[in-house]
């Protein structure tokens, strides 16, 4: 399968997270791209890079103020001090209920704020050369799709699917599986559907097609009650306006079996099916495997064969999407798993 893959992925190498009330190394490693880079090559799938420009798309998915921010964030870090060269910015303080997120402040830590939904995504020197490659190698692979490959993967990081309009969150900055469905519409399709398989539910996507019904979103997700993102993710999330019904949660209980998942999988695989779409954007998150270190779902490698070879049935042209998944050594393994279920029928 036709695989979009940037070395630019590496540019993105925070050294550290918050988990726990501790600092540590950064679940979302520049490894995780390396090991599916190796499995894919080892296995004959053709790597390419990006090779079409995302900044009109991404227009039209992120906010002109977000992504002005982001693009110019490290230079305003350093602004504030030379020597936060060897820190990384994690915001402090947030605009929720009661305070205005529509003045944009001057101050960095209130920008950076604003423009975030937790203090999980930190940012270095190459965090926007990193992420722009993601969504340059999403619209590559709308584009490849209109030209008549059935299935493109964009081996991507940083992941995407928590960031919304007009906010970075959980470890992504740029909504790449939003970028490659709007590529798609741009590109001539009428309706695209949007099926989010990791672990967290995807609010990012959620959100910013939530009134629109010609992208569908379905996600399977571990239930927000007890898991990130917490605050959507709910079955009574249906789509508002003119997007009523094009809105499918799946939330699952932390810790459901195999048969559960798979019972989801085909409530989601029949929705989509209904959406007559002319495209699938698959929000690839691996971190369903049973051996995640920051999930409870149960899908073991050979159950990703199972998975790619369901989403072929449906027979739509799909573009792959990497979210998460951070079992680093087998995220190569389990990725190529889907390709070969895929392209196996
Ligand atoms: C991203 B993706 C915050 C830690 C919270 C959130 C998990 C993000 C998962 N300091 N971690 O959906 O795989
Ligand atoms: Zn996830």
């Amino acid at each position: 399968m036709i695989t979009f893959f940037s070395e630019q992925h590496a540019l993105h190498s925070p050294e550290y997270e918050f988990y726990r009330g501790e600092r540590v190394p950064c679940f979302e490693s520049p490894q995780r791209a390396s090991f599916v880079q190796q499995a894919l090559l080892q296995l004959g799938h053709e790597l390419r890079s990006p090779n079409l420009d995302s900044t009109s798309t991404l227009a039209q998915v992120h906010s002109p103020r977000y992504l002005a921010f982001l693009q110019a964030a490290w230079q305003q870090w350093l602004a504030v001090d030379p020597e936060n060269a060897t820190r990384q910015p994690f915001p402090s303080v947030w605009p929720v209920r009661s305070l205005r997120s529509d003045v944009e402040p001057h101050n960095f830590t209130a920008k950076l704020g604003l423009y975030s939904m937790d203090n999980g995504s930190p940012i270095v020197a190459g965090t926007w050369a990193a992420a722009k490659a993601g969504a340059d190698a999403a619209v590559s692979a709308a584009t490849m799709l209109r030209l008549g490959e059935k299935g493109v993967f964009c081996a991507t990081r940083p992941p995407g699917h928590h960031a919304g309009a007009d906010f970075m969150g959980g470890y992504c900055f740029i909504n790449n599986a939003a970028v490659a469905a709007q590529a798609l519409l741009n590109k001539g399709c009428a309706r695209v559907a949007v099926l989010d398989v990791d672990y967290h539910h995807g609010n990012g996507t959620q959100s910013i097609f939530y009134d629109r019904a010609d992208v569908l979103f379905v996600s399977i997700h571990g239930d927000p009650s007890t898991e990130y993102p917490f605050y959507l993710g709910h079955v009574d999330e249906v789509g508002e306006g003119s997007g009523h019904g094009y809105n499918l949660n799946l939330p699952l209980p932390a810790r459901s079996s195999l048969a559960k998942w798979f019972a989801a999988l085909e409530t989601a695989c029949t929705r989509v099916q209904r959406h007559n779409a002319d495209a699938l954007v698959v929000s690839l998150g691996l971190d369903t495997f049973a051996g995640d270190p920051i999930s409870t779902f149960a899908l073991q490698s050979s159950d990703f064969v199972t998975l790619g070879a369901r989403l072929k049935k449906l027979g739509l042209s799909t573009i792959f999407v990497l979210e998460g998944g951070y079992s680093a050594a087998e995220l190569g393994v389990n990725a190529a798993n889907v390709l070969a279920g895929f392209e196996a029928v």
